[in-house]
């Protein structure tokens, strides 16, 4: 049967013309050529009418066969040649820029701590940390708070059960240290502390504390200001002006707090300082000598000083942050500008 003949060479001349094809433009041109209405392939269909009744069943299956494999191959190389087309030539723009690597930078409270450890390095002291979640023992009952403080109310500290807690303060490192180690003991106790507290701009459920310890003899009310004085001037610029004022802690007698002159307004008075002129840095004291007993330190041997500040406040106060839960929103416009 010629029928026959004529699909298998137009199935072979259809292979050797696909075969040269490379852009869509001559492939649309051969789908003309074979597929269309009055294509080759469709050609070959009109003539089934003239083909015998007998033969009509095999012609008819050859010629589907030829129409789908045609169909195939132009489909597979249209595929093949749009993604390659679309990416020369519409998603790739080889004069563009490359695109920049944009490098994260150092929160400004991991800034503000490295800062100060930096320092207090350099003043002889080394780093300590400990757990976050604590006993009451090492929190409260080490650190002589009385059982009926107000610092152990339900209000002011998260009790994860009766006796177990999220530490209020880094003072239990302290205690830990005090504990595993004889005197002389020089070292700083960074890490986050927990408070249950009303969230406003001022306060947070959550902060960091950098607390210090010098315990050795003969240590002095005098060497505790030099050293915190020495790191304020560091931190803070070397021309401000300071005064410790007296105040109380359970751990420390005496006890006292620190302010530096405000920078906003130099003492004048103003917002920041509330008028006073005066902005309130740490606390600090002698570690009291029921503390030394409670460790095993000998209070008749031994004198000590310790100091605690909140670093979130000591960066409020150095970069004019307006709201403490700036620090925690992950906000880039904030987080950006240090
Ligand atoms: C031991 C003995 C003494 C640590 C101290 C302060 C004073 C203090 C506050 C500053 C702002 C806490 O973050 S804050 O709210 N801390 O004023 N901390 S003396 O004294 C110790 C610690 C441990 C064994």
């Amino acid at each position: 049967m010629d029928i026959l003949q004529t699909i298998k060479e137009t199935d072979k001349s259809f292979s050797q013309e696909i075969q040269k094809v490379q852009d869509i433009k001559s492939l649309e041109e051969l789908r003309v050529k074979y597929l269309s209405r009055k294509g080759i392939v469709s050609t070959l269909f009109d003539d089934l009418k003239n083909v015998s009744r007998e033969d009509k069943p095999l012609v008819g299956k050859s010629l589907n066969e030829l129409r789908n494999s045609v169909q195939l191959r132009f489909d597979e190389l249209k595929e093949k040649l749009e993604s390659v087309s679309g990416k020369d030539h519409t998603l790739v723009d080889l004069s563009l820029p490359g695109r920049k690597t944009e490098l994260g930078s150092k929160h400004i409270l991991t800034q503000t701590l490295d800062e100060i450890k930096t320092i207090f390095k350099g003043l002889g002291f080394s780093i300590f940390e400990g757990p976050e979640l604590e006993s009451d023992y090492y929190n409260f009952e080490a650190l002589n708070f009385p059982p009926d403080h107000p610092a152990r109310d339900m209000q002011d500290t998260f009790f994860v059960n009766k006796s177990y807690l999220l530490r209020t303060h880094t003072s239990p490192v302290q205690v830990r240290l005090m504990t595993s180690q004889e005197p002389p003991v020089r070292a700083i106790m960074p890490g986050k502390v927990y408070r249950n507290e009303a969230i406003s701009a001022r306060s947070y459920c959550l902060f960091h504390q950098v607390e210090g310890l010098y315990v050795d003899t003969d240590v002095t009310f005098a060497e505790l200001k030099g050293t915190l004085v020495s790191f304020a001037r560091q931190f803070y610029g070397s021309d401000l002006k300071y005064r410790f004022r007296p105040s109380f802690f359970p751990f420390t007698e005496p006890s006292a707090e620190m302010d530096i002159t405000c920078f906003l307004c130099h003492g004048k008075g103003c917002r920041m300082c509330k008028g006073s002129g005066w902005l309130e840095i740490l606390g600090c004291g002698m570690v009291d000598p029921n503390v030394f007993k409670e460790v095993g330190y000998d209070p008749e041997k031994y004198t000590g000083y310790a100091f605690g500040m909140g670093i979130e406040r000591i960066a409020i106060l150095k970069y004019d942050i307006p709201d403490i839960r700036m620090y925690f929103e992950n906000d880039l416009r904030f987080l950006k500008q240090f």
